[in-house]
């Protein structure tokens, strides 16, 4: 079974990413007419394409020098670093553009050269070209024009397009099929049941919400209030169940009988689903098998960690940092909280696509216990890549209308006694002002890649993800900060205003001013709050920071949502300890 999963998840990785980068297109997905193979290349994923090629030859450019080996050696000492299932997919691309790269960067061209002379980055006509590195001596379109007269012959490149259309082999469309439906609903992969919930890690599965403790049958889950005491076996997936012999009251009854039992929900972004890129996949002088292992869950979890993130966060965390977590404290105010949590978040979550988000939502109003629920799309209704993004930024108005929409769904979903956190957004400046001079992991062993120099190739290939802030322009800088503070207060407002049957509102501001003087006050410095990689999310210490800081304002200003302090805490983990484990 084991084997088979593993096999499986890292087929998947390699299914996975094409798929993600088409989904990430506005209208593929949602007409399900699926863009063929060479549309892969063109349209937005050609920004990316560029992003994936400068940073793959960087790397083994650094490789070649660190070790002091040639780039054919590099390249098949990155395939080795890669997990054994996956090498033969890095072998392929080695064998395609090994080659050519060797004859390349042999003769010193850097990166941005090499992925132009191979057509995975283009320029716009019109438009400038776009690069990371410092241009070379005799100027980046020389320098373009000079690698394309080296490797005259490209034509065997095209078949790089074939691993777009893997989905057309018969055995693996039924797969594809599947991933489609993951990705497009945000459900769980592997889910016998159809009860939302998995015995299965990454694909949506148990990383993202409670796990499932019995995928045979849809009436058990995590959330639901007990089915007869749970006498006979555990329906909520709590670990708690049977019946005390010394007096004959089942365990559920005596322990969580009116203990204000509530799980906790996420609707967010990539911040809230906590995306991260771990830095040793780029950092040539930290690069083993070991810093590779974890590519496959990466992937299949979308490049996020939700295990560890600050909302619904339940595992110890292993890239750096802590885990602290809304749904841990809860637990451990009350034992019976155990498991129930939902993670319904997505990179590049917005106001207006939450309204899409929210139907992956699992609580039944009947059977099931009341959830907080943190709504919190801290960036994107303000962040995007357009070359004129004021004009794409999410406007009052329309942020009135999707929250109130979203509002409405969770009023007649909700159990009655719920409650909503409302999350502004962040002030974005602290980004520029803390990271644009200094290095990026790309740029640490020859100190020529800074985040000012990220963050405007990122623009030029309009794949920013947020040309507003991640800027050198002041003004735009302040523009962007001042629309995400228009919109806070329209949430502000909505909490201050609105009443809803099933459920409480509150509002908080994005605690970043506060994580940064706790930060500082522990010693540490404020560039360690951003993830390293991409320069823009919050890193696992702001997250786990940021829980504190929530969880003291609900003690001291909202009680009620936290519930009561469960007194049998003790006894349940004493009795139950071996079903304690997530
Ligand atoms: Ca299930
Ligand atoms: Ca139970």
């Amino acid at each position: 079974m084991r084997g088979s999963r593993q096999m499986l998840l890292n087929l998947f990785c390699i299914l996975w990413l094409p798929l993600l980068l088409m989904a990430a297109s506005p209208s593929p997905l949602a007409s399900g007419n699926y863009p063929s193979a060479p549309s892969l290349f063109s349209g937005m994923y050609k920004g990316h394409t560029c992003v994936g090629c400068v940073l793959v030859v960087s790397v083994v450019e650094q490789l070649a020098q660190w070790h002091n080996s040639t780039v054919k050696a590099a390249l098949e000492r990155l395939c080795n670093y890669i997990p054994e299932d996956l090498q033969g997919f890095c072998y392929l691309l080695a064998e395609l553009y090994g080659p050519h790269l060797a004859e390349l960067i042999d003769r010193e061209m850097n990166a941005d050269v090499v992925c132009h002379s191979l057509k995975l980055c283009k320029q716009d006509t019109g438009q400038p070209l776009c690069h990371l590195y410092p241009p070379p001596k005799v100027g980046l379109s020389t320098a373009i024009r000079k690698a394309k007269r080296i490797m005259k012959t490209s034509k065997d490149l095209k078949s790089i397009m074939g691993f777009s259309n893997l989905c057309a082999f018969p055995l693996l469309d039924k797969l594809c099929e599947k991933i489609k439906y993951v990705i497009r609903n945000k459900l769980p992969f592997e889910d016998f049941d159809g009860d939302k919930f998995s015995t299965f890690p990454t694909l949506r599965g148990y990383h993202w919400r409670g796990r499932d403790c019995n995928d045979k049958n849809s009436t058990v889950y995590p959330g639901r209030r007990p089915d007869n005491w749970d006498v006979k076996s555990d329906s909520n997936c709590n670990g708690i169940w049977g019946v005390d012999p010394k007096d004959g009251i089942p365990y559920e009854e005596k322990f969580c009988k009116g203990a204000d039992s509530r799980g906790v929900v996420l609707l967010g972004d990539s911040a809230g689903a906590h995306f991260h890129i771990p830095p040793e996949w780029m950092t040539v002088t930290q690069m083993s098998v070991k810093a590779f292992a974890n590519l496959p869950m990466a992937f299949t979890d979308e490049l996020d960690w939700p295990q560890f993130s600050e909302i619904t966060g339940f595992l110890n965390s292993t890239i750096g940092g802590w885990t602290d977590s809304l749904y841990l404290r809860l637990r451990r105010r009350n034992r019976c909280n155990h498991r129930d949590l939902q993670n319904i978040s997505q990179n590049g979550g917005s106001s207006a696509n939450f309204l899409d988000l929210i139907k992956s939502l699992s609580r039944n109003q009947l059977l099931d216990n009341p959830a907080i629920v943190v709504y919190a799309t801290i960036g994107n209704d303000v962040c995007n890549g357009e070359r004129d993004t004021l004009a794409h930024m999410t406007t009052p108005k329309q942020m009135l209308s999707n929250v109130m929409q979203a509002l409405q769904f969770l009023n007649s979903h909700l159990p009655k006694g719920s409650h909503v956190i409302l999350t502004g957004l962040v002030d974005g400046r602290f980004l520029w002002d803390n990271l644009h001079d200094r290095y990026h992991p790309l740029g640490q062993l020859n100190k020529d890649v800074t985040y000012s120099q990220l963050y405007s190739f990122l623009n030029c290939l309009q794949v920013s993800p947020c040309s507003g802030w991640l800027t050198s322009n002041e003004t735009l800088r302040n523009l962007t900060s001042e629309r995400a503070l228009q919109l806070s207060n329209v949430l502000k407002e909505i909490a201050r205003s609105e009443k809803f049957s099933n459920f409480d509102i509150f509002y908080m501001d994005f605690p970043l001013r506060q994580t940064a003087a706790e930060w500082r006050q522990m010693g540490g410095e404020p560039w360690q709050l951003i993830e390293p990689v991409d320069g823009f999310h919050p890193s696992q210490i702001a997250a786990a920071l940021g829980t504190n800081i929530t969880w003291q304002k609900a003690l001291h200003e909202w009680p009620q949502v936290l519930g009561k302090e469960n007194p049998f805490n003790n006894q349940i983990e004493a009795i139950f300890k071996d079903q304690g484990g997530h």
